[in-house]
């Protein structure tokens, strides 16, 4: 019986961790956790992650939450022969590290702030609007630099940091509007990475009846919620 347990939903930061355990191939059971109906915040769950988010991670009695700590502990525990990680003490290590954090600290929070104004706030705040799209654009030129000198964020090869930033970065175009096609090299790499089959069954563990079709006019609609209400910034 396999002792990890994945308590996931298919979000950007759901699916770093079951796109990690596909490409690892290790057996793993899933909890589908519906953040729509905030199971994530019940007293049960708050033990296992006690930020009351997805995703976390049991393994055996040890519990991991945050979805940077989750693919650390991964790559550290099961990447023996390092098919998707850098050896710790390696200069790659920490580049891995690096764009790790680079996604934790800058592309999720900036792009969650971005989708919060853009399509979920309660007034439309073309401040707030502008603000985390322009941090959203200027890191995915950050991106962009970097996969113009290299293959992948942590060097030639694909890693755990790829994973982390394609999961925040592919669904730029659907929720923003994003034109991936202003950031050449960061278009090619989603795009190669959107290819992998470990990927393509990844995004979409746990299986829910949302397909990208049906999230892209779900998209929409947020979008054309927020503009009916009109500008309400203070001037
Ligand atoms: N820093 C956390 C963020 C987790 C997070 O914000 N998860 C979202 C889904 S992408 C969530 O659980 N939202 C539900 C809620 O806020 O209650 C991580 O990387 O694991």
């Amino acid at each position: 019986m396999t002792p990890l347990t994945l308590y996931s939903w298919p979000t950007p930061n759901g699916i770093k961790a079951s796109i990690t355990l596909e490409e690892l191939g290790i057996d793993y059971k899933i909890e589908p956790i519906n953040i729509s109906t905030n199971i994530q915040k019940e007293d049960w769950y708050l033990k296992i992650n006690p930020n009351g988010r997805i995703p976390a991670l049991l393994d055996g009695d040890q519990r991991v939450f945050e979805s940077g700590a989750i693919l650390l502990y991964l790559a550290d525990k099961y990447d023996t022969d390092r098919k998707i990680s850098y050896a710790p003490g390696s200069p790659e290590y920490v580049e891995q590290l690096s764009w790790l954090m680079f996604q934790m600290g800058g592309v999720g929070p900036m792009m969650g702030q971005a989708e919060h104004f853009r399509l979920f706030a309660g007034t439309r705040s073309e401040y707030g609007i502008e603000r985390y799209i322009d941090e959203t654009k200027r890191l995915y030129a950050v991106l962009d630099s970097r996969l113009r000198e290299s293959a992948y964020l942590a060097g030639a090869k694909y890693t755990i940091a790829d994973i982390a930033n394609f999961s925040w970065v592919q669904i730029g175009p659907a929720a923003l509007e994003l034109n991936l096609g202003e950031w050449p090299a960061l278009h090619k790499w989603v795009e190669e990475i959107r290819g992998r089959e470990a990927v393509q069954r990844g995004i979409r563990i746990p299986k829910t009846d949302m397909t990208p079709e049906k999230m892209a006019v779900r998209f929409r609609e947020f979008r054309a919620r927020v503009d009916a209400m009109g500008n309400t910034d203070v001037p």
